[in-house]
């Protein structure tokens, strides 16, 4: 009987032989711009496409080629290809799977870059955005039609933490013929596996999580080895030229290694600090799913093993009081990016999504006074008593 191996035990040894490789434990990292050809022809067959073998590390390098494959698996997918940054391999997807005259239907709430490339660069060369809130599937299905050739959705969606029912949705997109494209940053593969809901592509900013430690920008994208060869031909040899650096590559088959163990903590803290939050007076909303009073606490059910490890929150003395907050508190760093081992704080509303315009951003669910958190690895005591040692107590003096 053939055993399928675990997912920390994947994420360790998958595609890599250290006997190939003079015995070296760890992979090898392949700092090479070029190739050699054996011979003129062999070169020439490369090109067409008739001979297995790296050209040129704009197209493939045997390092990121290991990141491809344990990405791959990791999200039980065919194929994966490494980017330059989450942003390189969101544009290397839509470039490669839009055409002028297509409509991409998004969520309402994306990441501000993503929002700003769909608003400000897909739209200019005449490919139609629809945004859905994509809450509610029916709302999707009320919107695709033939014309729908991507319906793409982050999960949870970053800042708001609202969730997409990934089944229901790649359901309706299928229905018409669309490619459903997720964006699984904020859950990585050890807490929901897109694909295993019915997703076609699937894409990290690999930054975050995937590299952990906050010391590289990196993106990934996974899907059917026929798709993920399309992207890496078009949208990112040709129109992006997005390639991830090998030594990129390296780190994050390094921060993969810990991935599980790391979020199992991330997780474990993150709920801690979302009950404190809950049950502190000065604060009037907190967005995590974990909580059982999370509007879709259900979904979160379904399609992911844990909550995650991204908080947001609303302090009852608004947007002014939020910033006083932030500036009080002294371990946890205000910084953008999340899934570092430091604790991050961020104001959406004036820095992630501030490529919003006010307007849009009131229409997207992304109110002003909207705090993020990204729960860190420090032990959660210390982080409890930063934020407790930051926060006002209007309700409490009152009392
Ligand atoms: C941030 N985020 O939120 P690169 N997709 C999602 C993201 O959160 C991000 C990207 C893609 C933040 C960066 C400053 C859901 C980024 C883009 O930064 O290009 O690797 O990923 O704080």
């Amino acid at each position: 009987m053939t055993r399928t191996t675990g997912f920390a035990t994947r994420a360790i040894h998958h595609a890599y032989n250290p006997f190939e490789n003079d015995g070296a434990l760890t992979p090898p990292l392949h700092l090479t711009s070029t190739f050699s050809f054996e011979t003129a022809e062999a070169g020439g067959e490369m090109f067409a496409g008739e001979r297995a073998g790296h050209i040129y590390s704009r197209i493939s390098n045997p390092t990121c080629d290991l990141l491809e494959k344990r990405i791959a698996v990791l999200e039980g997918a065919e194929a994966g290809l490494a980017l330059s940054s989450g942003m390189g391999a969101i544009t290397a997807v839509l470039w490669t799977l839009l055409s002028p005259g297509d409509e991409v239907i998004v969520d309402k709430t994306l990441y501000g870059c993503t929002f700003a490339f769909m608003r400000h660069g897909l739209a200019k060369w005449g490919v139609t955005i629809t945004h859905v809130d994509m809450t509610d599937p029916a709302n999707l299905k009320a919107a695709v039609s033939e014309k729908t050739r991507v319906v793409y959705f982050e999960t949870p969606a970053n800042p708001n933490m609202r969730l997409v029912d990934i089944a229901a949705s790649s359901e309706i997109a299928h229905s018409v013929g669309a490619h459903v494209v997720v964006d699984n940053t904020y859950a990585s593969p050890y807490l929901t596996r897109p694909i295993e809901h019915g997703a076609d592509i699937v894409l990290h900013s690999a930054t975050k999580y995937l590299g952990g430690h906050g010391d590289v920008v990196a993106g990934l994208v996974v899907g059917t080895a026929e798709q993920i060869s399309e992207i890496r031909l078009v949208g990112m040899k040709d129109m992006t030229g997005a390639v991830m650096a090998p030594f990129n590559a390296m780190l994050i088959l390094r921060g993969l290694k810990t991935l599980n163990l790391r979020l199992d903590r991330h997780c474990a803290s993150a709920k801690v600090v979302a009950d404190y939050l809950q049950a502190h007076p000065a604060v009037s909303e907190v967005y995590f799913p974990g909580l059982e009073n999370f509007a879709q606490h259900d979904v979160a059910q379904r399609q992911m093993s844990q909550p995650g490890a991204m908080i947001a929150f609303e302090i009852k003395s608004g947007l002014s009081g939020g910033i006083e907050f932030m500036n009080r508190l002294n371990m946890i760093q205000r910084a953008v990016s999340l899934g570092d081992a430091e604790t991050l704080i961020q104001h959406p509303a004036s820095m992630t999504h501030s490529t919003y315009t006010a307007e849009e951003r009131a229409e997207h669910g992304i109110s002003d006074g909207l705090i993020r958190l990204s729960v860190g690895l420090e032990d959660v005591d210390d982080i409890l008593a930063d934020l407790e040692q930051a926060l006002p107590y209007p309700a409490r003096s009152a009392a």
